[in-house]
């Protein structure tokens, strides 16, 4: 679906809202009002439209994504621990069939390896790991750029 402002929506899953002060040596200083803005102003630069959500919630992230077809064209989408152990987030990615971009901050293949099987992988068009707060920014890029090479993204 092509729009004349791309838009973006960034997911952020549980226990992200906690950024700031949850493992700072893993997830970096920086609070989710602060990725967010950062979102948001680097779309503001990239000519996109970004709105933020956060859930603690499995349900609530596959309303969310469910709610994104015809809506946003792309998806930007950190699902926290929910990127190793949920198919219902998969199958609302593979339903709504807006592009979307897994992110993570942390290197997740540096970590244990239960971090290493994402099983959201398959519905994504691509993977951003390990550059902190900057995989965010990486994900707007690659979404941005995917969408002007193909206007019409969403596949069903
Ligand atoms: C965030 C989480 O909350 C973890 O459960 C993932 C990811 C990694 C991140 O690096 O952003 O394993």
């Amino acid at each position: 679906m092509a729009f004349d402002v791309v838009r973006i929506l960034v997911i952020n899953g549980p226990n992200l809202n906690t950024l700031g002060w949850r493992q700072p040596e893993v997830y970096g200083h920086e609070t989710l009002a602060d990725v967010e803005a950062m979102c948001k102003a680097e779309g503001d630069r990239l000519g996109a439209e970004v709105e933020c959500f956060q859930s603690n919630s499995e349900g609530q992230i596959v309303d969310r994504i469910q709610s994104a077809r015809g809506v946003f064209d792309g998806i930007a989408l950190n699902a926290g621990a929910y990127t190793h152990t949920s198919i219902a987030i998969l199958d609302a990615l593979l339903a709504v069939g807006v592009p979307a971009v897994e992110v993570h901050l942390s290197n997740v293949y540096q970590r244990e390896s239960f971090r290493h099987h994402s099983y959201l992988s398959k519905a994504a068009i691509g993977v951003i790991a390990g550059f902190g707060s900057h995989s965010y920014i990486l994900a707007l890029h690659a979404l941005k750029h995917r969408l002007d090479q193909t206007p019409s993204a969403q596949v069903n």
